[in-house]
């Protein structure tokens, strides 16, 4: 009998992934959680507040199993990076048709993943779900449309275009080594409730491999939410109201400081501050810098992300480049960031020995 679609295709996959889990925006027991208090007492912490108040995702203790067997794996071998990429999702229904979202496509965050396993690292891809994975993002751009490197051989076997075999071979080895060196896991996100808690917990996971963890925090992740308390359980209907709709959003806690001070105190951390506005960037990169007591802040802007970033740390201001030129040319910002973050990391290393 043939094997069904996805039996095949469990057989089939081998990377080590948490893509089973459906991360669309769970259903939760009612819309409003009246259990919850409004105010919480002044000395409990945003923090505090935020974990206490919004529900952790169900599918939590699977991932806690997963991320801490493959740091296990890799403790005292090699240094293992935390990758965060893609955007988060603010749900505006718990049966979620609407929600707020931003432009991330997961581009950086994807391709920082391929340079630090070529750089000897093991690599945490914390990531949205559906947004660009190392090595298959080759494939998966809608101008880059893996069929099109597909022929149909007269015997009716699928193969790949004599053409692409060139391209397509080095992707492969990369991926494959990775996958049977178990070098990547997969575990994703779309709420940034996922995000924040997930996040929370593989930083307390990697607390014992201390310096040798880096993080990298390459997400866009947003500013504002929507409390749980105020979530509507389903639709928000459009008729029958004032016809329109006002939408009351919370800041999200700056959770980067109690990352830096609690969660990750031994890590090396990397945050990205992206604006739009070019004469405000170095000066918003430095105040992160300065706010969160963290150890690099790489500023990116929205236009130019793909060609160029600056490294701010506490001694430097240094800015990495690539011509337009070069990036037609395949070359990739990625392959200056990722080499110049391992450089600093085994200072930051080499540091606390
Ligand atoms: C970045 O700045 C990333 O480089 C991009 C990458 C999101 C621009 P793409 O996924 O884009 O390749 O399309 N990430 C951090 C953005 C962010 O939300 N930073 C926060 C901020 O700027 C600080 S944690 O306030």
């Amino acid at each position: 009998m043939a094997p069904s679609r996805r039996n095949s295709f469990v057989h089939l996959s081998r990377s080590n992934s948490l893509e089973f889990i459906s991360t669309a925006a769970p259903k939760l027991e009612t819309a409003v959680d009246r259990s919850v208090p409004d105010h919480e007492p002044a000395e409990i912490d945003e923090e505090t507040k935020y974990f206490h108040n919004n529900p952790a995702p169900s599918y939590l203790p699977e991932v806690k199993k997963k991320v801490s067997d493959f740091i296990q794996s890799h403790a005292g071998k090699r240094p293992i990076a935390l990758v965060t990429s893609g955007g988060t999702t603010v749900p505006l229904e718990n049966n979620t048709v609407r929600f707020i979202d931003n432009f991330s496509a997961g581009t950086r965050g994807a391709t920082s993943t391929e340079y630090f396993i070529a750089n000897g690292y093991a690599v945490i891809f914390l990531h949205r779900q559906f947004s660009l994975l190392p090595y298959s993002r080759h494939y998966s751009h809608t101008t880059n449309c893996f069929l099109d490197y597909l022929d149909e051989a007269p015997d009716g076997t699928v193969q790949i275009s004599r053409q692409y075999q060139d391209q397509i071979q080095p992707v492969l080895r990369d991926y494959k080594r990775a996958v049977d060196q178990n070098l990547m896991l997969f575990v994703p996100f779309t709420t940034v409730n996922q995000y924040l808690f997930t996040l929370h917990l593989i930083s307390l996971e990697l607390k014992p491999v201390a310096h040798s963890s880096l993080f990298y925090l390459a997400a866009a992740v947003s500013d504002f939410f929507l409390p749980t308390s105020r979530v509507s359980e389903h639709k928000i209907q459009s008729k029958g109201g004032s016809g329109q709709l006002t939408v009351d959003l919370d800041p999200v806690p700056k959770f980067l400081k109690r990352l830096v001070e609690q969660w990750a105190p031994g890590a090396m951390i990397v945050s990205f501050k992206l604006e739009t506005d070019e004469s405000i960037l170095l000066f918003k990169a430095r105040q992160a810098l300065t706010r969160y007591g963290h150890q690099l802040v790489i500023g990116n802007l929205l236009q130019t992300r793909k060609f160029e970033v600056i490294f701010v740390t506490n001694d430097a201001v240094t800015p990495y480049r690539i011509s337009k030129e070069d990036e037609e040319n395949g070359k990739e910002i990625e392959a200056l960031i990722v080499p110049n973050v391992v450089e600093l990391h085994k200072k930051w290393i080499a540091s606390h020995e």
